[in-house]
């Protein structure tokens, strides 16, 4: 495939051989006689952005394809890999050079008053009321991307290795009437509501004597501390309620959901308010895990039934459009205070920080960094 109509924009030749071992192996090694090497992790993205082929948010979106766990995530991937994010920072950018001109022509052209624009203050709140529509899809971008950690707590026996597999669709935790089955936590992907998440389970609460079971107790602790939200079931047929509520009060707990389980065991029981968003199921019946599974997806993603968002950023471009919008708030102030030379300069660190994210700006060791994470062949 010749430059510049390959993918890489390169000169481009693709080798088909045999898919064995060996025969792969010898080709390979002909290859490396001739004076080949072996291309560096995210060596032809890299060379695709270098050639102009793609600028920098789509190259990271080809990692986000290749690395993407849901049909949700994968849709956000593609958007972003065909240019949505980028043709809109890339509107921005140029909206900003244009303020940032008209800052400057105050300072060159101080008596040309009637050629100025009129509403700089306006347009610069109105770039960074849009820049902060995107950097509010970082948290739904961030889960996307890494998955969202949910743990399953409770006391032992409230039956949260029994709603692991539910929620995984085959045994993957033994399941026993005996309280503290579960000893250590036990971690699997999955996807809820379109949303990638990585499920654990966890032994289940409470003081005890067994030298297994404490360490299982703090491991389980330890995941509470790294959860994204927290599924935490309480029997609802136990004898004493006080006694599993008092439990759950006492751990602290990220983003909680009360899950009142064994609801075939106890209908009609009055269970007691709790100040997390609750609900009641039976694992056993699948009663209620519809209800469960709306209010997971809306912690995550505001909305019981996620649907595809045009752009969700990851954790590098929220960093940059955060910086940008500080700079803009501060250029904004300068400018009505007529201080267009701080205002200009304002602008121009914006600028700098939005061209980041799509690599208009960018340093080497940024680069290195983003196509590192690649792996080798992309
Ligand atoms: N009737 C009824 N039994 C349930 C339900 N959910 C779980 N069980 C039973 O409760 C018992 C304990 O379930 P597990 O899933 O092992 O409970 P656990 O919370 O993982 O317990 P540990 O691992 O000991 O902490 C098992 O006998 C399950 O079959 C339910 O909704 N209804
Ligand atoms: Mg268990």
């Amino acid at each position: 495939m010749p430059a510049p109509h390959s993918n890489t924009g390169d000169d481009l030749v693709e080798l088909h051989c045999h898919g064995g071992q060996a025969a792969a192996d010898q080709a390979l090694h002909l290859l490396f006689n001739a004076g080949c090497r072996l291309a560096e992790p995210g060596e032809f993205t890299f060379r695709a952005f270098v050639n102009g082929k793609l600028d920098l948010a789509q190259a990271e979106a080809v990692n986000d394809v290749i690395t993407s766990g849901s049909d949700l995530a994968l849709k956000v991937a593609e958007n972003q890999l065909n240019g949505v994010l980028s043709r809109q920072l890339d509107a921005i950018y140029s909206e900003l050079n244009n303020l940032r001109a008209e800052c400057e022509s105050r300072l060159d052209f101080p008596d040309e008053e009637l050629a100025y624009d009129p509403d700089v203050p306006g347009k610069i709140d109105a770039i960074i009321r849009q820049i902060s529509k995107l950097y509010d899809t970082r948290n739904i971008g961030g889960a996307l991307r890494d998955g969202i950690s949910v743990v399953l707590a409770g006391r032992p026996n409230a039956g949260k290795s029994s709603l692991m597999n539910l929620l995984l669709g085959f045994d993957r935790a033994i399941v026993t009437p005996i309280p503290g089955t579960t000893r250590d936590t036990i971690e699997a992907h999955s996807v809820i509501r379109n949303l990638p998440v990585r499920l654990t389970d966890t032994a289940g609460l409470r003081e005890s004597s067994d030298v297994i079971e404490q360490i299982g107790v703090e491991r389980s602790r330890k995941s509470l501390d790294t959860a994204h939200v927290t599924l935490y079931l309480l029997d609802s047929s136990a004898p004493d309620l006080a006694v599993e509520i008092a439990e759950m009060e006492r751990t602290k707990l990220i983003n909680p959901v009360a899950v009142w389980n064994k609801s075939d065991l106890a209908p009609g029981k009055e269970l007691p308010k709790l100040t997390a968003p609750t609900v009641k199921i039976s694992v056993l019946t699948g009663d209620g895990i519809d209800s469960l599974l709306d209010t997971f997806a809306r912690i995550v993603a505001d909305s019981p039934r996620p649907t595809v968002p045009e752009v969700a950023i990851n954790a590098r471009a929220a960093q940059l459009l955060k910086t940008a919008m500080d700079s803009l708030t501060k250029a904004l102030n300068a400018f009505r205070l007529e201080e267009f030379e701080l205002a200009a300069a304002d602008i121009k660190i914006a600028i700098d920080h939005i061209g980041e994210i799509t690599g208009k700006t960018v340093t080497p060791d940024v680069l290195d960094n983003i196509f590192s994470r690649f792996c080798i062949g992309k």
